[in-house]
Parts: C-alpha cells; sequence; structure tokens
C-alpha cells in the first residue's frame, strides 16, 4: 500500500474530467487499496481518484469512524429519486480547512462497479448520498467551493495559495 499526495484547490488538475475504467484489473484495485490507505491517514471520509492526480471514475467513501464500511464505486451513474434538496456542511480534502453549506437532492440511486468489478444498484440518502454525490462531482473536475459565492470562494482560494507557498 502507499500514501497518495492529495492534490489541492486551485491546482488546475482538479479540473480535469476522469475517463471511465474499462476494466477492473490488479492495478485499478491497488488504486482502490491506496487510495483507502490515504483517504483513512487525513482522516477523510470520502475521496475520488482525481484528488490523488488519477483521472479514472473511481470513488472510495468510509462515512464510519471505525472504518467498518469501506465502500467502491467505479464508473458510478446517479439519478435522483426525489428532488427535495438537503443542506450539508461539506468539507473536502483537496480544501483543507473549510466547511461551507452546500445543497443537494437527498435521495439517489447508484449503479456502480465495486473493486472486484461487480456491478450493483442501490438507493443511498443522508451522508452517503451527499458523500457521493461530492465525489462525483470530482470526477467531472467540480469542487464544493463552485457552488458557495465568488467572495467566499476568491478567500478560500487566497487564504490556501497563501498556505501552499509556506509550505515549499
Ligand atoms: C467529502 O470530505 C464530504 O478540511 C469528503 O482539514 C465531506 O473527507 C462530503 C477533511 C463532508 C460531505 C460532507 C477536510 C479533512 C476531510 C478538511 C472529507 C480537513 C481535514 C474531508
Ligand atoms: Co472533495
Amino acid at each position: 500500500m502507499a500514501l497518495l499526495s492529495i492534490l489541492e484547490f486551485p491546482d488546475p488538475r482538479l479540473r480535469t474530467r476522469a475517463v471511465a475504467v474499462t476494466q477492473v484489473d490488479s492495478r485499478i484495485q491497488q488504486l482502490v487499496d491506496d487510495m483507502f490507505e490515504t483517504m483513512y491517514a487525513a482522516p477523510g471520509i470520502g475521496l475520488a481518484a482525481s484528488q490523488v492526480d488519477v483521472h479514472r471514475r473511481v470513488i472510495v467513501i468510509d462515512i464510519t469512524e471505525d472504518h467498518s464500511n469501506p465502500r467502491v464505486f467505479i464508473n458510478p451513474e446517479i439519478s435522483i429519486i426525489d428532488d427535495t434538496l438537503g443542506r450539508y456542511d461539506e468539507g473536502c480534502l483537496s480544501v483543507p480547512g473549510f466547511y461551507e453549506t452546500v445543497e443537494r437532492p437527498s435521495l439517489i440511486e447508484v449503479t456502480a462497479m465495486d473493486r472486484d468489478g461487480a456491478i450493483f444498484t442501490e438507493q443511498l440518502d443522508g451522508l452517503m448520498s451527499i458523500c457521493l454525490q461530492h465525489e462525483i462531482d470530482h470526477l467531472e473536475g467540480k469542487l464544493f467551493v463552485d457552488y458557495l459565492s465568488p467572495l467566499k470562494r476568491q478567500r478560500i482560494r487566497s487564504k490556501l495559495v497563501k498556505d501552499q507557498k509556506h509550505r515549499d
């Protein structure tokens, strides 16, 4: 396993649209394992491959505190079951230190492949639903800060650019 480095806003590589996985082979499984290690170490509850500069449609999520429910979504497709919006305070490993309220549909259905390449479909609500929608946005090159006002986004950008300059 390996810890991967996480791209941070406003890195332009986060704007890349990820391409579909054609075959879930040992390379993809290695990526999944490394993404879990990286996410748990952070610690975080969700990570898209885009965030570790691998532009493939792979997402890992575990919203439990004891790491007891690792979930893998490869080539996820969602449909909205109920378009009632819910508000959630979202954060992002690529936007460290910032949490802001975002509105998204609460109830969705997802079809995806798991770590073995098996296709599954299920309904998701609550934090799982919000987190998966947030991670799918990453695969499209979209970040939660894109839902905020330009002023808030600019403040976050300036602070992160400053932090990044202090680091290297
Ligand atoms: C996405 O985000 C998410 O700012 C996953 O300093 C989060 O795991 C979707 C993290 C909340 C919905 C609700 C953020 C860690 C982790 C930070 C994460 C930080 C350290 C974020
Ligand atoms: Co994120």
